[in-house]
């Protein structure tokens, strides 16, 4: 039987099935076109972006490995992306960082940053069909040191202010551009490598500085913002805790950005969508998976993964929750690490909207506790399988571990020359 007829005969299959468990597959696939997913432009060319400035380290985040073929240029980002969109089904957006402007051979500084600078960018994506997001870039700078927007010394917190504001003027100019709103996520380091006595002073010095940024209200522009356990060198304190933003957002109505790899190793991430949802307007997601610490390993169909992706459709908040991802391995060929972890992330939000949620809810509502965890570990072996490859088909990509040719075949010809 042709491969094509396999994928059709046993999709049907599987629709009969769920169908018998009073799920509509169909209806799960339409939904799963729909999700976009904000892709971040980093893991091309492992958080390097394409500033002249003379770039220190510094900011606790760190890609590891030496695979060649990275992405050196903008042409070379875009190439790949446009590549890795080949791979995947479904529109998407593009998650870019402030350091990826096109600066051509001028030093610009991060307080001198404009929209100009990313007006390429906004036109390539509106011919890929592509939506952008964005991101103030604090790290990685001579003035990133352990402390920006929280750094007592005015004329450094000024610096990053300034830097912050253009990049929501920025983002404001994409959203009109793209007619559609851009998210601008807020991620700084700020934090301290050893004990500190000034942990009130500095989340202090953070809200102030955070409300000036915030003082210009925007139509086009989403605000998010993202916190962190710790980073690298800043072990025992950060100033942008989770505590601190949750706060935040939930007093000034703010986005509040739930990265993965950002909590302790056994806090469930997943647990906190519903009461993000009761006191923040939408949910920022930074899909990302963590390995004994936030190591940004590439994401793979895990039980976290799944478990977050069921708490969002079972929440009915696919409207409110934007999905982005953020992991960048230098190890593996890059184009092969997002496709990887753009279909994981596909295939968890596919399971979840294939779960019998009306029987399951039937049975808790009676009380009858061993029915629903018999269905949830039953529902696990469901062909869900049948209707992801169904997906690709339907959807004119490469079916299960078909891409891995594919990604070969780019290596080989584009990203092992350069
Ligand atoms: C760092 C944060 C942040 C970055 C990107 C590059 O720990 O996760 O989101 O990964 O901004
Ligand atoms: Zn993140």
């Amino acid at each position: 039987m042709k491969k094509t007829e396999l994928i059709q005969k046993s999709y049907e299959i599987a629709k009969e099935r769920y169908a018998a468990l009073g799920i509509d597959t169909e209806a799960a696939l339409k939904r799963l076109q729909k999700i976009a997913i904000s892709i971040h432009c980093w893991q091309a060319d492992d958080v390097t972006g394409f500033e002249n400035l003379n770039n220190v380290g510094g900011g606790g985040i760190q890609a590891t490995g030496n695979y060649p073929g990275k992405a050196r240029n903008i042409d070379e980002i875009r190439s790949d992306i446009e590549k890795v969109l080949t791979l995947i089904a479904g529109k998407h957006r593009l998650n870019l960082h402030e350091t990826y402007g096109e600066f051509g051979d001028k030093v610009i500084d991060r307080d001198e940053v404009e929209p100009e600078h990313f007006t390429s960018w906004m036109q390539w994506a509106k011919e890929k069909d592509l939506k952008l997001d964005f991101n103030s870039t604090s790290f990685g700078h001579p003035k990133s040191g352990d402390l920006t927007l929280a750094n007592p010394d005015k004329a450094i917190r000024d610096f990053w202010i300034e830097h912050t504001k253009r990049c929501r003027i920025i983002s404001e100019e994409m959203g009109k551009f793209q007619n559609d709103p851009c998210i601008m996520n807020l991620w700084i380091h700020d934090g301290s490598k050893d004990l500190t006595v000034n942990r009130y002073k500095y989340r202090q010095i953070l809200e102030q500085s955070l409300d000036e940024i915030f003082a210009t209200e925007y139509k086009h522009m989403k605000d998010c913002l993202e916190s962190k356990l710790f980073g690298i060198a800043l072990e025992s304190y950060t100033v942008g805790s989770h505590d601190f933003y949750l706060g935040y957002g939930a007093k000034k109505q703010k986005i509040v950005t739930l990265d993965t790899g950002h909590f302790h190793l056994s806090e469930n991430v997943a647990d906190k969508i519903s009461s993000l949802l009761l006191f923040t307007p939408e949910i920022m997601l930074h899909v990302s998976r963590p390995i004994r610490w936030d190591s940004d390993h590439v994401v793979i169909l895990n039980d976290d993964i799944c478990e977050l992706a069921k708490e969002i459709v079972r929440a009915d908040a696919l409207n409110r929750v934007n999905v982005g991802l953020d992991f960048f391995d230098a190890s593996i060929n890059r184009i092969g690490a997002y496709v990887i972890g753009i279909r994981a992330t596909q295939k968890a939000f596919l399971q979840a909207l294939l779960e019998p949620l009306a029987k399951l809810r039937e049975y808790e509502g009676n009380g009858q506790y061993f029915e629903r965890l018999a269905l949830l570990e039953e529902s696990k072996g469901l062909p869900w399988n049948a209707v992801w490859d169904y997906f690709c088909l339907i959807n004119d990509i490469a079916v299960g571990e078909d891409y891995i040719a594919e990604v070969q075949q780019y290596e080989k010809s584009v990203t092992s020359k350069r």
